[in-house]
């Protein structure tokens, strides 16, 4: 909660710097999206999405200095379904202009990696340039929920719902997400079980895009998870604590 806390001020602050029609007057604003559900439903290299984060609460510094552009381009050309471009400064050492530069220069799907709590930072995302956007239920009110998704879907974004366990789940089944993801990492003791993602994945829709997050770092655990019914991998730190990311990445690729 001192993350959210945290984020609404952030959000005052930026409301008070920048008009919502400031926002839409921005060039990225009116781009065409670029869709992740389509391109993990069509990926033949197994849906990975491949984030791009500095630091984190769980594991501090992860690589401070990486290019942005350089991993990102490296991601894409090692064929990976999207990038997820962390936004967050104080918690996950972003830049400000990371997602930008990320946006600039890859035509793939992009998720933008925060912590919605304000109708404002969805229309920011779409100034961004983003395709898909982040709802994480721990943080969220139900009707939050369906408000940022209605007004997301109006901007052309798509909505990655994250969940980590059962109430969560059954609570928000009849949500329009467009990808539902469960994160294997515990927000709380920040500990890893792909066990629970499995047991917790047998609750979706059979129909539903489903993407296991966090602390994967090994092929047998994507075809676990994928025999278990996930369609997607969100991959960070498993790439960025490498000293060249888009390497490890095409390597687990190949
Ligand atoms: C990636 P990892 O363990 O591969 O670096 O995890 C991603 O799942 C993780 O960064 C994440 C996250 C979040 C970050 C999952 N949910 C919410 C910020 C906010």
């Amino acid at each position: 909660d001192t993350i959210k806390a945290q984020k609404l001020k952030e959000v005052a602050n930026l409301k008070a710097q920048f008009s919502t029609t400031f926002l839409e007057e921005q060039p990225l604003f009116n781009s065409a999206t670029h869709s992740l559900r389509k391109a993990i439903e069509s990926s033949v290299t197994g849906g990975i999405i491949a984030e791009f984060k500095r630091k984190s609460p769980a594991k501090g510094n992860i690589n401070l200095d990486a290019n942005v552009v350089e991993v990102t381009e490296g991601y894409a050309n090692a064929a990976v379904s999207g990038l997820s471009v962390l936004t967050d400064v104080d918690f996950f050492g972003a830049r400000t202009n990371d997602f930008e530069l990320a946006r600039k220069n890859n035509t793939i799907p992009m998720l933008r990696k925060d912590f919605m709590v304000d109708e404002y930072q969805i229309i920011q995302s779409k100034a961004m340039g983003a395709d898909v956007i982040l709802l994480i239920a721990k943080i969220l009110t139900k009707k939050q929920m369906q408000s940022y998704t209605n007004l997301a879907h109006e901007l052309g974004m798509e909505v990655f719902l994250e969940t980590q366990n059962e109430v969560e789940i059954l609570e928000n089944m009849d949500m329009n997400f467009d990808l539902i993801g469960i994160n294997n990492r515990n927000l709380n003791s920040f500990e890893v079980s792909v066990e629970n993602s499995i047991k917790l994945a047998q609750l979706l829709p059979k129909s539903s895009i489903k993407i296991a997050e966090s602390g994967i770092n090994s092929l047998e655990t994507i075809q676990l998870l994928q025999a278990n019914g996930f369609n997607g991998f969100l991959m960070g730190e498993y790439f960025m604590a490498a000293e060249n990311p888009s390497e490890k990445c095409k390597n687990l690729i190949r």
